[in-house]
């Protein structure tokens, strides 16, 4: 998979792509990132990006011409020409069903949006999804791209270990992970659950399945509507909520 990036800020770019995970996914070979600034692709002595809104009020917004040029000529530098996804407050919010979607793509052009937001043509003419990672204000896309490639990263064939690849399809069943512990034993009076030490794996996998659906049903409830989960462990939740 290759992912063109495209940014004012190339520079925020430097560090993340270089290490770990996405780090082995680059030298393996099965993903591929090239960072862009439409700054670039501007024509005029001082290569303005952006200019104040129309009908006043505060800030700037990025010009639609940069952008527009840039992600032409990024388009036109390998094939398929890829989907074109706006990073931005307004978009659909991120999940692991849109970025194993997206995974699946052989390319992607990414847009990060900076100042107050970009000139609503890009939206129209340009972008063919438009994607936030969450509730809150970034001060720009480039988080989110970092985000959004870690996240696509991982999904690539190869890249995690088969381990790895069945912690992640937990995450996919909608339960959020159970309780964790290596050595020692005990810890600042803290002991790890007996449970664990008894080399009973079937006890240890039925202990881990309770403890995923207890904590989910206690910290994201929202999740538990998606998971799929027994009729025994319906009724386990039932009785945990003090019903029935
Ligand atoms: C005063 C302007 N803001 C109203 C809340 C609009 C605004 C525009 C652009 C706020 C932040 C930004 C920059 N953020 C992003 O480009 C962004 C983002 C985010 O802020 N939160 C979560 N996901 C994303 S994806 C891109």
């Amino acid at each position: 998979m290759r992912i063109d990036i495209v940014t004012l800020f190339p520079e925020m770019f430097a560090g993340p792509f270089d290490a770990s995970i996405i780090a082995r996914a680059r030298e393996a070979g099965v993903l591929e990132i090239a960072v862009h600034n439409p700054r670039d692709y501007t024509h005029d002595r001082h290569h303005v990006v952006d200019d104040y809104a129309y009908g006043g009020g505060p800030g700037m917004v990025m010009k639609p011409e940069p952008l527009f040029e840039c992600v032409d000529a990024v388009r036109a530098m390998a094939s398929p020409p890829g989907k074109v996804v706006l990073l931005t407050p307004q978009g659909r919010l991120l999940d692991h069903d849109i970025v194993a979607g997206l995974a699946r793509e052989e390319r992607l052009v990414v847009l990060c949006g900076h100042y107050e937001g970009v000139d609503e043509r890009v939206r129209e003419g340009l972008a063919d999804d438009e994607i936030s990672i969450g509730d809150y204000v970034l001060s720009g896309g480039e988080p989110a791209a970092i985000v959004l490639v870690d996240a696509v990263a991982r999904q690539q064939p190869g890249v995690l270990g088969s381990e790895a690849s069945l912690e992640e399809e937990s995450h996919a069943q909608g339960l959020l992970e159970y309780p964790q512990y290596t050595r020692p034993p005990e810890y600042r009076g803290m002991a790890v659950p007996e449970v664990l030490l008894s080399g009973h794996h079937a006890e240890i996998a039925k202990w881990r399945r309770r403890q995923s659906i207890l904590r989910t049903a206690a910290r994201r409830p929202d999740l538990l509507a998606r998971a799929a989960l027994t009729p025994e462990e319906r009724r386990l939740l039932d009785e945990a909520r003090g019903g029935p």
